[in-house]
Parts: C-alpha cells; structure tokens; sequence
C-alpha cells in the first residue's frame, strides 16, 4: 500500500500518475497549500524540505519526485514503466530521467518561486535566464522527438514520458508554452490521450491544459 501526499498540478502529479498506471492501491492525502500544511511539523516530519511529493512506502517516507516514479517502476515491473536493467533502453531511460529532474526540475522551482532565491520577484536578467534555460531544454527534446519518437524512447511509453508530460504542463502559462512547438505539441496530445491522464484530473479537480 502506498500513501501518496500531493497538492493538485504539483510535483506529485508524476506519482499520482505512475500510481494509476501501474493500477496499484493507493491513498492520497491533500497537502493544504492555502493553509501552508506542507510547513507544519507533522509534514516536516515525513518531508523535511515542506515539499510535496512525499510516498510512504510500506510505512516509511520518501522525497523527490524523480526518485518516487523510478520507485514505483522498480517495484511494478509488470507495468513495464521502464525498460530493464542491462536492456538496450535502459541507458536511454536513465539519461532522460536525470536530464528532465536536473535540468528542468530546478529551472522550473527557480521560475515558480523567487523566494529560494531570497527574492518576491526576480530581477528581468533571472527571469530571462531561467526562460533560456527551460526553452533551451525544451528544444532539444523536440528536435529528439522529431527525430525519434513518437515517445521519448522511441516507440516504447515509459515513466520519462510522465515525467516530460508533468514538466510541459508546468509551461502552459508561460511567455512560451511546449505547445508552441510542434513535435511537443504532437507529444502532448498523445500523452494526453492516456486514460490516467483523465483519471488525474478527475481525482485532482484539475481544468486547464486538459487536452
Ligand atoms: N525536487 C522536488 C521539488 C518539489 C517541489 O518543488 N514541490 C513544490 C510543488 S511543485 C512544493 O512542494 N512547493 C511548496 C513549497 O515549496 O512551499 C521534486 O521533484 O519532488
């Protein structure tokens, strides 16, 4: 059984999402973000960054999104989340794993909360950056995607395509949406066309960016 801690849209979508794929039980409970839940001292417990997502696995709590989809995909292999250590595609799976939490993952955190930068608002010069840096990313997968997909391993969906489909959410309301671009745009639709997609926003109370 899994406990999955979450906030609608958030970082924990991937998991939630992973959770649905795989068909696994599980329950989620709603980290309050309007009444600041995610820094109160039960939560602090579970999760000492006051971050969501948080997963309890088999009684015992564990952070980072990236980490708790890979998690879920080692333990469900019948999923078939990921391809199989010493398969052709695991060093596919591995790499785009770590380039979309460390490289978008930060880029966006950055992008969404001034404050971790000790600031209410960036400077134009740090906005003009982080949006280099995640349009920057956001067209090498396209130019990927247009060379190789349909999915980001080809023709086999796996948890880096949940992982992508949660970062591309994240940019629907900014200066450059991935739906401006048309192998990511393509990408979407697909991705949100799966039936979990559906489920999620349903379990979420999610509107925007639906298809
Ligand atoms: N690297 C972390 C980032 C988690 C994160 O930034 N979560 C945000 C929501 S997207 C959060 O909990 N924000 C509340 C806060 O920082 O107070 C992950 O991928 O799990």
């Amino acid at each position: 059984m899994y406990t999955l801690y979450y906030s609608p849209g958030t970082a924990s979508m991937v998991v939630h999402l992973a959770l649905l794929e795989t068909g696994v039980p599980h329950r989620l409970e709603l980290v309050d973000f309007g009444k600041e839940a995610q820094h109160s001292p039960e939560y602090l417990r579970l999760n000492p960054r006051g971050q969501v997502p948080t997963l309890v696995v088999d009684g015992k709590p564990y952070f980072e999104s990236a980490a708790l989809l890979m998690l879920i995909a080692e333990r469900h292999p019948e999923a078939g989340l990921a391809p199989p250590p010493g398969s052709a595609l695991r060093g596919d799976y591995l790499q785009w794993i770590v380039f979309f939490a460390n490289s978008l993952g930060p880029a966006y955190r950055q992008w969404f909360y001034p404050s971790d930068l000790g600031s209410e608002e960036h400077p134009p010069f740090v906005r003009e950056a982080l949006r280099n840096r995640i349009e920057g990313a956001w067209s090498l997968v396209d130019a990927h995607l247009a060379a190789r997909g349909p999915y980001m391993l080809g023709e086999r969906f796996s948890a880096v395509d949940l992982l992508a489909l949660m970062y591309m959410r994240w940019s629907r309301n900014m200066p450059r949406p991935v739906t401006d671009w048309p192998a990511l745009k393509a990408y979407a639709d697909l991705m949100r066309a799966r039936p979990s997609w559906a489920r999620l926003y349903a379990t979420e109370g999610l509107t925007d960016w639906r298809a």
